[in-house]
């Protein structure tokens, strides 16, 4: 089979038209013989009921088509900031994207965070210009913006007729464009010496099929970004588009022979509870009846395999590298979880972790179990939704990123589960840093020590968003292999329950930026040494005896509670700064820069996250509703003293710790 494979995204900010997008790319394709909308609830994509009802897309969805020999994956996400968590997991089985940008609103705040992940990650990207038909829509204006504001090196690849009107429409560039071919050439040389080279030399100028293989491949380093406009609603610039993404973005590479490597990037549950797996594979094959491990220790045998093909999804005997597929039978498989060859190729978290945290209250007290356990089935599908039970309070606290957020995950309960609830006011997620060194060690034999293992370790704090690294630095002897296997697989383990019980600090927070270090290690046989003598070690008392070594030494070393912070720009008319400087002097924070272009005043400060929906909610009615604010988490403040998550005393290490 000869057909290439490509798994494309859409992105954008919110209302940008992804979703109207897809439709219409669908239709262009001959997927589907109408064209549904969004505003009717009747797209392919958005399927739940809140999407169809709220007409926004609440999670990420695959659909496919096929541009000549390219079939194509594509995945719809959601653009509301406060479902970023889905579109982070989305990035990393991308080979290309289609960033949507509103010709009328032109770059938005999501629109540059993540264009600013997108080139992170160098994901080839192509640009849509969206709306072209609607009153007030520009083209220099909003080229201008990408290239400014976004800081991409941008080509548009044709022009547009009656802009801003019904009729508004999209005519690609040619060979025969003189002003094309230069600029295009001049664009590709900028990147590559041969060009420029072929360039000087031919009086007739560089080929044009050979400028178009250079586009290709630039586009391929993600180091140019051809744009395209037109309008999903009348469908103009939209096959310009899909031929640009067969033609300039790279398909998947991955050997079908090679062993089974792939990734987890969404996960459902379908009526009844079963739950389906959406995977990306890069290499390999996965059959129906194989038996695959994914995630830390997961292991399950595959029941069935759908791939995509012609808008849906079909069961097929197996998936292979470079496609998209759900997958049944993974029943623990969680949403970020690799399959197949472990640790290959993970990608680190891209968006900042949500700021806030809200308490539920049932209206039921009775149904506070029922909450939670259908809780912690959405937070599956939503690896930054965290569920966090204070058993001391019998609470639950689920992490957020905004309201939009909270009045779903209620809708949710409600529609789909009956569970009436509401949340208390959100407070701030804080983090604890040790401020020192401090060590600890349990001996074997020892009184204090109730398992049969030693464990030592050194906790230091490490530089601001190092996040926390564990080294084992212990004589290889003195590793239980009759447990572990080997001795990497210990130091994992010892890994993962380090990173375990960090999760809640002195004060109940997250302990973070720091260093641990396995200092000393022992075993007890029932044939060794007297000093070693006694029960088999096993698993459980290194994973018992882990935490209260670690809250030993974590009280030595003592924490710091830190606050999230927020960075916030705001764009204003500049007849409103004296009321906006004094809010924001309100609310506490010192303006960092601030400076004028025209009517508009752009200002940047940082503020508690707490604060900063005080900010959000209160500058529309300040500015005449026309001042922006885009928000960015600046990382967590320095000490806000010493702050308890639940105000009661610091938890003592739990010895029955899960898993
Ligand atoms: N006039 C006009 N309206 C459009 C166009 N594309 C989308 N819209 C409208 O814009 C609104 C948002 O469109 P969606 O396709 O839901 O946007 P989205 O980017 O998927 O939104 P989220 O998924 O919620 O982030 C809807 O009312 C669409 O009808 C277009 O090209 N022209
Ligand atoms: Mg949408």
């Amino acid at each position: 089979m000869s057909q290439k494979e490509l798994n494309l995204g859409i992105l954008a900010h919110v209302d940008a038209g992804k979703t109207t997008l897809t439709e219409r790319l669908l239709y262009a394709a001959g997927v589907i013989d109408d064209v549904g909308s969004v505003d009717a609830g009747t797209t392919q994509t958005d399927s739940l009921a809140l999407e169809q009802q709220r007409g926004i897309t609440i999670k990420s969805a695959v659909v496919s088509f096929t541009v000549g020999d390219v079939h194509v994956n594509l995945i719809d996400t959601p653009g509301h900031p406060d479902f970023i968590a889905k579109v982070e997991r989305v990035l990393s089985v991308l080979d290309g994207a289609v960033l949507v940008i509103s010709a009328v609103e032109g770059v938005q705040p999501q629109t540059r965070i993540l264009m600013r992940a997108l080139e992170r990650l160098r994901i080839p990207t192509l640009m849509f210009v969206n709306k072209i038909d609607r009153t007030g829509a520009g083209e220099e204006r909003v080229l201008q913006l990408i290239s400014e504001r976004l800081r991409a090196a941008v080509l548009p690849m044709g022009t547009t007729n009656e802009l801003g009107t019904r009729a508004a429409s999209f005519t690609a560039h040619g060979a025969d464009d003189a002003d094309f071919v230069a600029r295009l050439t001049e664009v590709l040389a900028e990147r590559d010496d041969r060009i420029l080279a072929a360039y000087l030399e031919d009086d007739g100028g560089v080929p044009y099929d050979r400028l178009r293989t250079e586009l290709a491949a630039q586009t391929g380093l993600a180091v140019v970004h051809p744009v395209y406009l037109g309008s999903a609603i009348t469908g103009t610039g939209v096959e310009e588009l899909m031929s640009g993404v067969a033609e300039l973005l790279p398909a998947a590479d991955g050997d079908p022979e090679g062993p089974v490597s792939g990734s987890v990037f969404k996960v459902e549950r379908v009526s009844g509870g079963e739950k389906i797996a959406y995977v990306r594979m890069f290499s390999g094959r996965i059959r129906t009846r194989d038996r695959v491990r994914f995630g830390h220790d997961g292991e399950g045998k595959v029941t069935a395999v759908a791939v995509f093909e012609r808008g849906r999804a079909v069961q097929r005997p197996s998936v292979g590298a470079g496609a998209v597929a759900k997958l049944w039978g993974l029943g623990d498989a969680r949403i970020g979880d690799r399959i197949g060859e472990t640790g290959v190729g993970a990608t680190s978290a891209q968006f900042p972790p949500p700021t806030l945290e809200a308490v539920v209250v049932p209206a039921d007290r009775d149904e506070r179990a029922c909450v939670r356990v259908v809780l912690e089935q959405l937070a599956e599908q939503d690896p930054l939704l965290n569920i966090r039970q204070d058993d001391r309070h019998g609470e639950i606290s689920v992490s957020l990123y905004g309201e939009v957020q909270k009045e779903v995950v209620q809708a949710m309960l409600m529609d789909d589960f009956g569970l009436d609830m509401t949340f208390r006011e959100a407070t701030p997620i804080c983090i604890e840093r040790p401020t020192a060194t401090g060590e600890a060690v349990e001996i074997l034999h020892a009184e204090s020590n109730p398992f049969h293992a030693t464990i030592g370790l050194r906790i230091e704090p490490a530089p601001i968003d190092s996040g926390i690294e564990f080294h084992a630095q212990v004589d290889h002897r003195s590793v239980p292999l009759f447990v572990y296997k080997t001795a990497e697989s210990f130091g994992v383990h010892m890994d993962r329950y380090v990173r375990e019980t960090l999760r809640e600090g002195l004060f109940g927070w997250q302990v973070t930026d720091c260093s641990v270090t396995l200092t000393e290690c022992g075993y007890s046989v029932p044939d060794g040494p007297p000093s070693r003598r006694g029960p088999l070690s096993t698993a459980a008392d290194y994973r018992k005896l882990t935490p209260i070594v670690v809250m030993q030494a974590l009280e030595r070393a003592a924490t710091v509670v830190c606050e999230p912070i927020v960075l916030v720009r705001l764009e204003i008319p500049a007849d409103t700064v004296g009321a906006v400087v004094s809010l924001v002097t309100r609310l506490g924070a010192a303006l960092a820069a601030s400076a004028t272009r025209g009517q508009l005043t752009t200002l940047e400060t940082m503020l508690p996250a707490a604060r900063a929906s005080d900010l959000q909610r209160q500058i529309p009615g300040l500015t005449h509703g026309e001042g922006v604010v885009e928000m960015e988490f600046g990382g967590a403040s320095a000490s806000v003293g010493p702050s308890r998550r639940d105000d009661g005393p610091h938890r003592t290490p739990s010895t029955g710790a899960n898993t």
